[in-house]
């Protein structure tokens, strides 16, 4: 393995210094004055889940900035309590980015003009974002505690509204799950764990002639997905479109209904950090709902994702009802609940320390046919992804492996810089540099080695 991936030394003060002054520079950078982009060039808006990420690195270098960010994404939400995936910027430029809001085509919607957003979700890692600024305020003092108090006051009802509409209107099979209704509202676009679910959606070339895609003249053709599954994005979104985005009889309807273990991982996590929030608030009646909550959706993964052969998590083709044979890192995002089955902890972190992944994991199993070092979800590193695995160590007293992830992490991007991913072999920075997560999450690897309040004992 390449010296940048298997480091045990410990991080040294000088390599904490240089790092943490360049992350802060990149979300300085990507600050556009009321929220950052992750990226100027390749994403020049609002995304939802990278506005998470961005905040909790955001809680220690500028609090306002991180509140402001979550506002900003939560002023977008729809009257149905969806948060939308990209709230778009109405000063760039139709052109940066595709598909923009032209293609998607969401009529003014709660005040806001129409093509404000589009209609697809992410995973809703907002209340552990917020619950982690507000847990840092402390460390700028009481007048950020206040603040933090009053911004936590005005989200969680937000918050809350996000939950039951994934938990309701997305239950698509019926069993306590949500479901996605498109690769990118998992965040791990193109991962092996649809291939078998997206064979059945039509791909379209012509598409691809009506509406050209933008990222390739970014980025290299090889680290991006494929025209094929672009194509069947496009065609995805046009269908769900056509039913005005609405979710009724999405499992009759709609080409692509899947109940993916990581976005449920961080469905149930946001119900602990509601619970966590909700005590703030001096609400203990819903503290105790959302705890409930978080144990309802962890038995349904249990009971819906687990694969008692392969002892792993696969994401479930609602349509047909079949669990996805891929082993991807979604499968191992579930070790971030504490209510998990023991046996299906240990399945998870037999996996990850399997030659199939290995710390820091990449984004699919480097024993596959189809694992692909360059190309987006299919191999490479990415941090985020990685940062919600170092969480379920700490989660499940995993310690001393929690610990070497962290240092593996933070050399990882301070010899090759704040890339949006890295190659899961020699380490080095793949797709956009300057990348807002990246930076954010290095800022928390660096200043925080503490568990969660509800984690296990070891
Ligand atoms: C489509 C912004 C987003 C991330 C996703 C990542 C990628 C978009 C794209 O970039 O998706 O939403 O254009 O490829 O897959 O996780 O939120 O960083």
């Amino acid at each position: 393995m390449h010296p940048d991936l298997s480091p045990t030394l410990p991080v040294i003060p000088e390599v904490c210094a240089e790092l943490w002054a360049s992350a802060a520079r990149v979300l300085d950078a990507n600050w556009v004055g009321d929220h950052t982009v992750p990226s100027r060039t390749l994403y020049p808006h609002q995304w939802s889940w990278d506005t998470a990420f961005t905040a909790i690195g955001l809680a220690y270098v500028n609090q306002p900035r991180a509140w402001r960010d979550l506002r900003s994404l939560f002023a977008a939400q729809w009257p149905d309590g969806r948060v939308p995936h990209i709230a778009f910027d109405p000063d760039t430029p139709e052109e940066a980015y595709f598909p923009g809001p032209r293609f998607w085509n969401v009529p003014a919607y709660a005040g806001r003009p129409a093509r404000s957003s589009t209609g697809l979700v992410q995973p809703p890692l907002h209340a552990l974002a917020a619950w982690e600024v507000y847990r840092h305020a402390a460390a700028h003092g009481a007048d950020a505690v206040q603040q933090a108090r009053i911004e936590l006051d005005r989200l969680y009802p937000r918050l809350v509204a996000q939950q039951e509409y994934l938990g309701d209107r997305r239950d698509a099979g019926g069993g306590g799950l949500a479901s996605i209704v498109h690769p990118w509202e998992s965040g791990l676009d193109d991962s092996p764990a649809w291939d078998e679910a997206l064979a059945a959606v039509p791909a379209d070339p012509g598409l691809l002639d009506r509406h050209p895609r933008r990222d390739l003249a970014l980025s290299d053709a090889a680290h991006r997905p494929t025209d094929t599954d672009h194509a069947r994005y496009v065609g995805l979104v046009l269908d769900y479109q056509a039913g005005e985005y609405s979710d009724t009889g999405l499992a009759e309807r709609h080409a692509f209904v899947v109940e993916c273990p990581g976005f449920n991982a961080v469905l149930a996590t946001a119900e602990l950090a509601l619970a966590q929030i909700a005590g703030v608030l001096g609400r203990p009646s819903e503290a105790r709902r959302h705890r409930e909550r978080a144990r309802d959706v962890t038995a349904a993964i249990g009971r819906r994702l687990w694969n008692p052969e392969t002892r792993t998590f696969h994401a479930r083709d609602v349509r047909t009802g079949r669990l996805s044979p891929a082993h991807c890192v979604s499968g191992l995002l579930p070790l971030m609940l504490p209510d998990l089955e023991p046996d299906q902890v240990d399945g998870i972190l037999a996996e990850l320390r399997s030659e199939r992944f290995g710390l820091p994991a990449p984004s699919h199993d480097r024993t596959a046919r189809e694992f692909d070092t360059h190309r987006y979800s299919r191999g490479p590193v990415w941090i985020n992804v990685n940062w919600l695995l170092r969480r379920g160590l700490l989660v499940h007293g995993r310690r001393d492996e929690a610990e070497e992830l962290r240092r593996r992490l933070v050399r990882l991007v301070h010899r090759n810089g704040h890339f949006e991913y890295f190659h899961p072999e020699e380490g080095g920075g793949l797709g956009t540099s300057a990348f807002s997560w990246t930076a954010a999450l290095c800022l928390d690897l660096l200043a925080d080695r503490s568990a969660p309040a509800y984690a296990r004992a070891a």
